[in-house]
C-alpha cells in the first residue's frame, strides 16, 4: 500500500456554516472536493499524526464512499486509529458520546443533518473536538483557511475495508475499530433515565409512535424503546435509515413530519409522539392533539429536570440560542439558576458546557441536550419526556397547560423563506441594519419598539467575540421579531424570521392568530413581500 500525493488546487466557498461544511451532494463527489477538505481538517488541527478519530455518518447517499475515503487520508496522514460506527453509521449525539468515552482528539461526522438526501440532495461534513463538540469557530477558521492554501492531499492507495462486521480492521499502519453504533449510547441513556419508571409507564398501556424518518435514529429507537423500554413492536415508524430517507425531509416539524402529526391530532391518537431528524440530534415532542414547540419544551424539560436522576440536584444553568423564546428565562429566574444567550448552532454551548456554567442548552429549530454529550440529542430528548411522564403521571397537554399556568406563554413561530436571492436576503439585511439606530421609540404595526440591535456575543469563557448573529427587534409588552439568515442551506438563501409574544391569559390560541400584530410588523419592518415578492413563507413551525 503507498501513499500519494496529490496535486490539488484550492477550491472555493469550503467555509464551514452554523453546522459544518454543507453542499449539494453532486459538488461532494466532484474529484478533490472530499479530499481538499479533509486534508485541511488535518492541516487545521495541526496534522492527523499518531491521533485517535472517530467516525460515523447519518446514511445518507455518498456516506459509504466518503467513509473509505476518509479511512484513506487519515492512515496515509499518520492517524493512529479510527473507531467507525458499524456499516459506516453514527447518529451525531452517539458520536458526540464515542469521542468522549473514548478520549479521541477528534471526530467527522458525515451528515447535512436535517436537509433532504441523495444524488440531487446535500451532503455534508462535521468536524468535531475533544470535548465531543463541534468545531468552535476558532478551529472552523483554521480549516477554512487551510482549504485557501492547500497545494496536495495525502491518501493511502488501498482497497475498501469492510465496515459490516464489529471488530479491528487495518489499512497501513492505522488501526480501524468498527463498533456497535447504538451500544455505548443507549448504555448511557441509561445511566441518566428512570428505565425502569419509564418502562412502567409503557406496561400501564402508554402508547407512543417515533417517527425516524428513514434516518439515522431508527436503529437507536427499535433498541432503546421497543427492545430495552418495552414500547412495543411498532412504535418506531419509518425506521430502516435510507440513503435518500424515502424521498422524505428528514427535519421533524409539524410539516415534514406531518404523518405523525395527523397520527397525534386523531383523538384516539397515541399519548406520546416524537421524531428526529437526518443524524439524530434534534427532537418533535407531541402528545394526543398537541404540538410542543421546541422552545416550550425546552423550558418544560428545565422546569422538572429534578424528576430525572441525572439531574435531581438541580441544574448549574441553562442556555438557549438567541432567536429560542424566552420561556426558559423564566424559568431559569424561578429556579434562581443562570439562563445563557448564545449565537445559533451547537459549537456556542461547548464552552458553558464545559465549564459546568450550563447543564442543559436548547435552540427553537428542536435541538436540546445536555452536558452528557457536547451535542445536541433527540432521542434524549424524547427519553427526558417519557421520565417526566413515567413520573407525573399526566399528559402532555396537561403539563403544557400546567406550565403556562405557572409561567406564562411566549407564543411563538418561525417563518422560513427559503430559495430566496442571496443578493436581495443580504440588502434585505442590510435595509434592517440601516434602521437599527432610529428604531427605538417608533411605532410599527400599533406596536411600540422598546428597543433593537444585531446581535454580538461575547463568550464568557474565552473572551471570543462572534458578531452578525441576527436582528433583533422588541416591543414594548415583552413582544420580539429576529431576523438572520441560515448557515445550513445549499441554494440561494434562506431567511428566518422568529416571532414572540407574552401571554399570561388567553393561553389557549392559535399561534398564528396571537402573534398577527408581530407577524405584520416584520413585514413593515423588513419589507420582505416586497423585496422577495413572496406573499408568504415557504415553511412555518
Ligand atoms: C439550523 C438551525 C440551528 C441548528 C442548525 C444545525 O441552522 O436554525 O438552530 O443548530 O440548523 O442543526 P441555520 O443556520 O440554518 O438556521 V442540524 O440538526 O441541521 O445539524
Ligand atoms: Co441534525
Amino acid at each position: 500500500m503507498s501513499i500519494l500525493n496529490v496535486k490539488t488546487n484550492p477550491i472555493a466557498n469550503q467555509k464551514p456554516g452554523t453546522s459544518g461544511l454543507r453542499k449539494k451532494t453532486r459538488v461532494f463527489q466532484e474529484p478533490g472536493f472530499l479530499e481538499n477538505f479533509i486534508q485541511s481538517i488535518w492541516t487545521g488541527i495541526g496534522g492527523a499524526q499518531g491521533k485517535t478519530f472517530v467516525l460515523g455518518g447519518d446514511g445518507r447517499f455518498f456516506n459509504a464512499e466518503a467513509i473509505q475515503t476518509v479511512l484513506r487520508m487519515a492512515a496515509a496522514s499518520g492517524a493512529a486509529r479510527v473507531i467507525v460506527g458499524q456499516n459506516g453509521l453514527l447518529s451525531t449525539p452517539a458520536a458526540s458520546n464515542l469521542i468522549r468515552k473514548r478520549k479521541a482528539d477528534g471526530g467527522i461526522i458525515l451528515s447535512a443533518s436535517h436537509n433532504p438526501g441523495g444524488p440531487d440532495g446535500d451532503f455534508g461534513v462535521k468536524y468535531n473536538i475533544a470535548n465531543g463538540g463541534p468545531a468552535p469557530e476558532s478551529v472552523s477558521s483554521a480549516i477554512h483557511a487551510a482549504t485557501e492554501e492547500i497545494g496536495a492531499y495525502r491518501i493511502l492507495e488501498s482497497a475498501d475495508v469492510d465496515l459490516s462486521e464489529i471488530g479491528i480492521a487495518q489499512i497501513g499502519r492505522m488501526e480501524i475499530e468498527i463498533v456497535d453504533p447504538v451500544a455505548d449510547y443507549a448504555a448511557l441513556m441509561e445511566e441518566i433515565f428512570d428505565f425502569d419508571a419509564i418502562s412502567a409507564l409503557f406496561q400501564s398501556g402508554f402508547r407512543m409512535r417515533f417517527d425516524a424518518m428513514h434516518a439515522i435514529t431508527g436503529p437507536y429507537a427499535k433498541a432503546i424503546l421497543e427492545t430495552r423500554l418495552g414500547a412495543g413492536a411498532g412504535t418506531v415508524t419509518n425506521g430502516t435509515p435510507l440513503p435518500d430517507f424515502g424521498q422524505g425531509h428528514p427535519d421533524p416539524n409539524p410539516i415534514w413530519a406531518k404523518e405523525l402529526v395527523d397520527v397525534m391530532m386523531d383523538p384516539d391518537g397515541p399519548d406520546f409522539g416524537a421524531a428526529s431528524d437526518g443524524d439524530g440530534d434534534r427532537n418533535m415532542i407531541m402528545g394526543r392533539g398537541i404540538y410542543v414547540t421546541p422552545s416550550d419544551s425546552l423550558a418544560a424539560l428545565a422546569a422538572n429536570a429534578t424528576l430525572v436522576p441525572a439531574y435531581k440536584d438541580g441544574l448549574s444553568g441553562v442556555a438557549r440560542s438567541m432567536p429560542t423564546s424566552l420561556a426558559l428565562d423564566r424559568v431559569a429566574e424561578k429556579l434562581g439558576i443562570e439562563c445563557h444567550e448564545t449565537p445559533t448552532g451547537w459549537k456556542f454551548f461547548g464552552n458553558l458546557l464545559d465549564a459546568g456554567r450550563a447543564t442543559l442548552c436548547g435552540e427553537e429549530s428542536a435541538g436540546t441536550g445536555s452536558n452528557h454529550v457536547r451535542e445536541k440529542d433527540g432521542l434524549w430528548a424524547v427519553l427526558f419526556w417519557l421520565n417526566i411522564l413515567a413520573t407525573r403521571k399526566i399528559s402532555v397537554a396537561e403539563l403544557m397547560a400546567d406550565h403556562w399556568q405557572s409561567y406564562g406563554r411566549n407564543y411563538y413561530s418561525r417563518h422560513d423563506y427559503e430559495g430566496i436571492d442571496s443578493g436581495i436576503a443580504a440588502d434585505l439585511m442590510q435595509g434592517l441594519r440601516a434602521q437599527l439606530p432610529d428604531l427605538a421609540g417608533r411605532s410599527v404595526a400599533g406596536l411600540t419598539v422598546s428597543n433593537a440591535d444585531e446581535f454580538a456575543y461575547d463568550d464568557p469563557i474565552d473572551g471570543s467575540r462572534t458578531e452578525g448573529q441576527g436582528i433583533r427587534i422588541h416591543f414594548d409588552g415583552g413582544a420580539r421579531v429576529v431576523f438572520r439568515l441560515s448557515g445550513t442551506g445549499t441554494v440561494g438563501a434562506t431567511l428566518r424570521v422568529y416571532l414572540e409574544c407574552f401571554a399570561t391569559e388567553a393561553l389557549d390560541q392559535n399561534p398564528q392568530d396571537a402573534l398577527a400584530d408581530i407577524i405584520t410588523a416584520a413585514d413593515e419592518l423588513a419589507q420582505i413581500e416586497a423585496r422577495t415578492g413572496r406573499k408568504r413563507p415557504t415553511v412555518i413551525t
